[in-house]
C-alpha cells in the first residue's frame, strides 16, 4: 500500500523542489519528516526511490498555509531534505524557491488574483521575516511565460520581482553576527554576515585560489573542503548558529576580484557542495558584506558609486551574476539595510500526487 499526497513540482529561480499545502501533510515533525525523506528518495546519493534530484538544490520543499498574521497572505515554511543523510532541516530559508510560492498560493486559491499583477506577502517561517512577491497575473490567472532572464536558467520566463522588507539578522540576531567586521578563525580572516542567509565571507587567495576555478574543482579539493568546514565549525557558534554539524548554515563564499563588470566574484560552499550560481539570500547577504566598509571585502569589491541610499549590486557568480537592489543607510557603526530587492522567475512542471509507503505514513 502507498499514501499518495497532492503535491506541485516547480522551478524558483535557480532551484527545484516540491511544493505542499501544510493541510496535506503530517502536523507531528518527525513523522512529517520521514515523509519528505521518502518523497526525496533520501538517504541515497542518486535519491533513486524518490523525487529528489540527487544534489541539494533539487531536494528541496516548501510548506504553504494561509497565514494568521494580519499583515501575511501566506505561511512558507522551507526544508532542506539533505541528499545522503536522513536529515530534515529547517534552519535555512531559500529565496530561490520563495519565488515559486506566490504562483502557488494563488493557483492554490489562498490568494486572489488583484490585478495585472497580485502582490502576495509571504511569512517567512524560517526566519519569522517578510517578502512580498509580485506575481505577473495579467488575464486573471498566473503567467509563467515571459521575457526575463536568470543566469543559471535557460530560456526566459515572466519575471517575478521579490522584496525583502525585514530580513536583516533574521537567523542570528544581527547584520554582523559576531559584532565584528573581521574575524580571524585558524589564520584565516572572514566576515559575518546576515541579510537574511548566515553567509561566511573569506578571501579566495587566502586558499590558494583565484576564485575563477569550477564548482567540480573546488568540491574535488579535499584539503580544501576540509579547511572551510572547520572553520564553518568553529566560527558557528558565535554567528548565534549554535552546534552547526548537522546544520546547512552559515553559507562560505569565497570572494575574489569581479572579472565580468559586477562588485566581485564568489564561489558558494552551501555548505559541502558548492553552488553552480548563488543562493538569494546568499546573494544578498554578500551585497551587503560589500557595501559595509572594513570588511573582508574591502580592496577586492569594485563598487559602483553610491549616492543616497540605493545601490544597484551585480554579484558574480560560477553561472552568470545576480542583480541585487540594496535600499540602506551607512551609519557610523556599519549599515542599517531598509529593503533589498531582486528579480526571480518560476514555472510550475508538474502538478499530481506523490506515492510514498503507508509504512511510513498511512495518510490518517
Ligand atoms: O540563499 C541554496 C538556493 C539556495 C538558497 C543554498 C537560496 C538563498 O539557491 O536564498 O536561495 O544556499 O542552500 O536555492
Amino acid at each position: 500500500m502507498q499514501t499518495a499526497i497532492p503535491t506541485t513540482l516547480m522551478r524558483g529561480g535557480t532551484s527545484k523542489g516540491l511544493f505542499f499545502s501544510a493541510a496535506d501533510l503530517p502536523t507531528e515533525v518527525p513523522l512529517r519528516d520521514a515523509v519528505l525523506l521518502a518523497v526525496m528518495g533520501s538517504p541515497d546519493v542518486r535519491q533513486i526511490d524518490g523525487a529528489g534530484g540527487a544534489h541539494p538544490l533539487t531536494s528541496k520543499v516548501a510548506i504553504v498555509s494561509p497565514s494568521p498574521h494580519p499583515d501575511a497572505d501566506v505561511d512558507y515554511l522551507f526544508l532542506q531534505v539533505a541528499v545522503d543523510k536522513a536529515e530534515v532541516s529547517t534552519a535555512q530559508n531559500c529565496g530561490n524557491i520563495l519565488a515559486g510560492v506566490g504562483p502557488w498560493a494563488i493557483e492554490n486559491g489562498m490568494v486572489d488574483v488583484t490585478g495585472v499583477v497580485t502582490k502576495v506577502r509571504i511569512h517567512m517561517l524560517n526566519t519569522g521575516s517578510h517578502a512580498d512577491a509580485h506575481v505577473p497575473t495579467p488575464h486573471g490567472i498566473v503567467v509563467y511565460e515571459g521575457n526575463t532572464a536568470i543566469d543559471g536558467v535557460p530560456g526566459t520566463h515572466a519575471a517575478i520581482p521579490l522584496d525583502f522588507l525585514d530580513v536583516a539578522g533574521a537567523s542570528t540576531g544581527a547584520l554582523l553576527p559576531t559584532g565584528n567586521k573581521i574575524d580571524t578563525i585558524n589564520g584565516t580572516q572572514l566576515t559575518c554576515i546576515d541579510n537574511g542567509m548566515p553567509v561566511v565571507l573569506l578571501r579566495a587567495s587566502d586558499f590558494g585560489k583565484t576564485g575563477h576555478e569550477s564548482p567540480a574543482e573546488m568540491e574535488g579539493d579535499e584539503a580544501l573542503c576540509k579547511r572551510i568546514e572547520a572553520i564553518r565549525l568553529a566560527i558557528g557558534p558565535r554567528m548565534n548558529l549554535g552546534n552547526v554539524a548537522q546544520k546547512t548554515v552559515p553559507k562560505m563564499s569565497l570572494i575574489s576580484a569581479p572579472q565580468r563588470g559586477g562588485v566581485v566574484m564568489t564561489q558558494t560552499f552551501i555548505p559541502h557542495r558548492v553552488h553552480e550560481a548563488i543562493g538569494v539570500l546568499g546573494a544578498v547577504s554578500v551585497a551587503t558584506g560589500c557595501v559595509i566598509p572594513h570588511c573582508i571585502a574591502d580592496g577586492l569589491a569594485q563598487l559602483p558609486p553610491i549616492s543616497g541610499t540605493s545601490c544597484r549590486l551585480d554579484i558574480e557568480h560560477p553561472s552568470g551574476a545576480f542583480t541585487v537592489d540594496l535600499d540602506m543607510a551607512i551609519t557610523k557603526t556599519g549599515i542599517e539595510v531598509n529593503r533589498s530587492a531582486l528579480v526571480r522567475t518560476a514555472r510550475k512542471i508538474m502538478r499530481g500526487e506523490v506515492y510514498i509507503p503507508a509504512s511510513v505514513w498511512d495518510g490518517q
